[in-house]
């Protein structure tokens, strides 16, 4: 009533003869006569439903795309083509541009998916899928894809019933997640700026809704941290200008009835050296820009020891004329708002300290050094500006004089005897550098737990779930590549072989163990990469510790001892650069240059500095530079901080001396940022693998960032390097779901049994159940049923449905009652 009626022009009405003033009684009628497939049953009566309650023009929108879906639904299930009457015409088959699943289109081809997701692309259909995987081509413009009408539309819906979508994921994940009580992982992998971050935004957002949002002041927590921890973790680079300088793993926490009731977030390897030096075209941390125009605006820079007129040296990157234009600019100052804004509704009480220390290190990289040359000493240090020196000093809430100690002289040890020998200038500096990126990254690690303690569950729970999404930084390849990119990539790799493991290796093996008859599909696999980097101990980052414990080494000495021992097609020494490798990644060739290397492994942080901020009045500051940083007592969790510690130097030198502080010893751990690396890559390696995992896959459709433009050359690449032509293969002939006899009996029972029997774990009582649900294709190995991914979909569904009517039933039962 009051909606004005469809076109009798509409497809949808002339396909099926339905009057102007259709209602849910044609439907049905419809259905009778056409005798539909239960898909395209659940598809039309949600058509009609939303055609009563709805809005026409959006609904005229749908209609026609579920016209196509419709078409779509039959050749997913069956790979056949079925002719559907239009108005007593055969319809034509589905061209390649209607097909939302890589993995039906009857030819496989990597040219024929790029021209199709450039056509789905320029229709601004973003989203495609390859079986069970979601491909998400960056639009790079804002889309009208995620308002409340999706969130809802995707709840609980079948996949299929409406195009491929981010919602439709989480929504996978969640029902996966209650349904088969356990944990689930969400992995979002492509190159930097190809969308994983906004990728991952929209997941939470999506999933914080299906944990019932009955706790609004919850799930607005869990977004605006995610918020917070970019502000701090995110920064422009010549790619990306939101570009994500640590891994993110977000694990939001749920009862086992499905209700969020807290999160957790674990961060990676922080690119403290961003904090310093920004190479060209890039900036520092948004945070400090954040916070250096907001503090302007609000009048209160003065507080900080910061001048407007003149913004401190480590936010101006020489080859970027910021300027003035910091303070002025209004994006930053409402940025600043958004981050008071998080730190108020997260109830986070500290931020006037966390200010003073991001100005502390703003304060201190703008500490000059001159060469004092002497009759005795030539290689002497002395601050030339101590005006400035006494402002970090007053913020980190130290003795100017003390301050000034640390950083232009050390204290030796030799022979028992405790000798100040100066620091160079260049030595200054560096200690003054190794301090900003010490507390930056602490000063991160800390605000990360701080988060933690703020979102824990209230109630500690055994039987709690948890569903993570992995947001790390992409793969890298820039004009130069240091050894932040060589981590990056790494990492990278990691997460390709890991996707490699669960899509071809685990799957293959399982044929085989399992004696099941499946066609073996051959695939790209980087374990060779991942053992020219890991291997233990001939592994490029095994060399670079090795390496980094000898006092005379150096960035030279570094890549000669690479091109001894990496025997590896994949390693090599381009010529004419000095200090550069090469490596031939899964997703292209880099070229890094080794200078920086050695020190960057190394991250040391003279123990006079550590000492002397341990001393400080401030408790944050004290706290950032002690061991270890996680919370004690009864509320405390597990320790979260895998960042890497600086690491607290006892002894370089060269000398045969020791850097030592004569009064006291500093609890110190002696990992190099290689190893922790690797740590840290196990570690969350660890995690994902406890979850049962969903893959999305960000491609980025130009290298300008600029919407509507699809660089199918460049598409074609990322298709290539991620292997989607061989996942849409081993999804169309494969089987992605295992699942042991017992376990997949005690699931979907009730499909084919009375709910009160409890029929035997066998391979009988599978076939009848798969039977009864009308499924084909599927096969049973020794101890486990073989299923297609669009298997296990309909069977959830039928469960949903079963249960749903259960409780129906037995509502009704006791509403008849009384
Ligand atoms: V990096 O590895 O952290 O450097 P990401 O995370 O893969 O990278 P990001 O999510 O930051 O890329 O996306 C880059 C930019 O693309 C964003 O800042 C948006 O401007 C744009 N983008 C990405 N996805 C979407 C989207 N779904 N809708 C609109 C988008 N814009
Ligand atoms: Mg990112």
């Amino acid at each position: 009533d009051g909606d004005p009626p469809l076109s009798d022009l509409h497809p949808m009405r002339a396909l099926f003869k339905i009057p102007r003033n259709c209602n849910h009684f044609h439907t049905q009628c419809l259905i009778k006569d056409f005798e539909l497939r239960p898909n395209v049953l659940d598809l039309l009566e949600h058509v009609f439903i939303r055609q009563i309650t709805g809005r026409a023009k959006i609904l005229q929108k749908q209609l026609m795309e579920l016209i196509d879906l419709n078409q779509q639904i039959v050749i997913a299930g069956k790979h056949e083509r079925i002719h559907t009457k239009k108005g007593g015409q055969i319809m034509s088959s589905p061209t390649h541009d209607e097909v939302d699943d890589l993995a039906t289109l009857e030819v496989l081809d990597e040219v024929m998916d790029s021209i199709l997701l450039q056509r789905r692309y320029s229709k601004d259909q973003i989203y495609t899928y390859v079986g069970d995987i979601l491909i998400a081509v960056n639009p790079f413009h804002k889309m009208e894809l995620y308002g409340p009408q999706y969130t809802k539309m995707y709840i609980g819906a079948k996949r299929t019933a409406y195009p491929p979508h981010i919602f439709a994921v989480a929504d996978v994940a969640y029902q996966s997640m209650v349904s088969y009580n356990a944990d689930q992982c969400i992995v979002i992998s492509g190159e930097s700026g190809a969308g994983k971050t906004e990728s991952a935004h929209l997941l939470v957002q999506q999933l914080t809704v299906l944990g019932k949002a009955n706790n609004r002041s919850l799930q607005e927590k869990i977004l605006l941290v995610n918020n917070l921890v970019e502000a701090f973790g995110n920064a422009c680079t010549a790619i990306n200008n939101n570009s994500s300088r640590f891994g993110k793993y977000l694990e939001i926490n749920f009862t086992c009835g499905g209700t969020v009731v807290g999160a957790k977030i674990s961060e990676y390897l922080l690119e403290k050296s961003r904090v310093i030096h920004q190479a060209i075209g890039e900036k520092n941390f948004h945070i400090f820009y954040y916070i250096y125009a907001g503090l302007a605006e609000r009048k209160k820079l003065a507080h900080y020891k910061l001048s407007d007129s003149k913004p401190p040296k480590y936010l101006l990157n020489e080859h970027i004329r910021l300027g003035p234009d910091i303070v002025n600019n209004t994006f930053y100052k409402e940025q600043y708002d958004v981050v008071e804004q998080c730190f108020k509704v997260i109830g986070f009480t500290l931020e006037v300290h966390v200010y003073s220390t991001l100005a502390a290190i703003l304060n201190s990289g703008d500490i000059d050094f001159s060469s004092v040359t002497s009759e005795h000493q030539t290689d002497k240090s002395n601050i030339s500006n101590i005006a400035v020196l006494e402002n970090a000093a007053s913020l980190l809430c130290i003795r100017p004089d003390e301050l000034q100690e640390a950083l232009t002289s050390h204290c030796v040890v030799a022979r028992g005897e405790t000798i100040v020998r100066p620091n160079t200038v260049e030595k200054a500096m560096e200690v003054r550098d190794a301090m900003g990126k010490a507390l930056y990254g602490r000063l991160f690690s800390w605000i990360v737990n701080r988060i933690n303690t703020l979102l824990r569950p209230e109630i500690e729970d055994d039987n709690g779930l948890n569903i993570g999404i992995l947001d790390i930084f992409g793969f890298e390849n820039f004009k130069r590549n240091s050894f932040e990119q060589l981590c990056i990539n790494i990492a990278n790799e990691q997460i390709q072989f890991y996707f490699n493991q669960h899509i071809f290796a685990w799957e293959q093996d399982e044929y085989v163990n399992e004696e099941v008859d499946a066609r073996v599909i051959e695939y790209e696999d980087n374990r060779p990469l991942l053992d020219l980097f890991l291997q233990k101990p001939m592994g490029m980052l095994s060399l670079l510790d090795e390496e980094s414990r000898f006092p005379q080494a150096t960035d030279q000495t570094l890549v000669e001892k690479f091109e001894d021992n990496l025997k590896s097609k994949n390693f090599w020494r381009p010529k004419r650069v000095d200090l550069g490798f090469g490596i031939h990644h899964y997703a292209g060739k880099v070229i890094y240059n080794t200078a920086g290397f050695l020190s960057k492994n190394r991250d040391t942080l003279p123990a006079d500095i550590v000492l002397l901020l341990r001393s400080s009045e401030n408790s944050l500051i004290r706290k950032l530079v002690t061991h270890p940083l996680t919370k004690t007592g009864k509320n405390a969790r597990p320790n979260i901080f895998l960042s890497p510690s600086t690491k607290i130097c006892l002894g370089d030198s060269g000398t045969g001396e020791s850097t030592h502080h004569p009064r006291e010893t500093t609890n110190m751990r002696t990992q190099t940022v290689a190893s922790y690396f690797r740590y840290s890559l196990m570690d969350l390696l660890s995690k994902m693998v406890a979850g049962q995992p969903h893959f999305v896959r960000c491609i980025k459709p130009n290298n300008d960032r600029q919407a509507n433009k699809f660089d199918r050359e460049k598409v074609l690449v990322q298709l290539r390097y991620t292997g989607v032509l061989e996942t849409a293969k081993i999804r169309r002939q494969g089987y992605s779901h295992r699942i042991l006899y017992a376990n997949f009996v005690n699931r979907y029972y009730m499909l084919a049994f009375p709910v009160h029997e409890e029929p035997l774990g066998s391979p009988e009582t599978c076939a009848a159940i798969l039977v009864k649900a009308k499924l084909e294709n599927w096969v049973l190995g020794k101890t486990k049923v073989f299923l297609k991914y669009y298997h296990v979909e309909h069977l959830n569904l039928m469960v949903r449905q079963t249960t749903d009517s259960i409780v129906l039933v037995q509502a009704y039962v006791r509403g008849w009652l009384g």
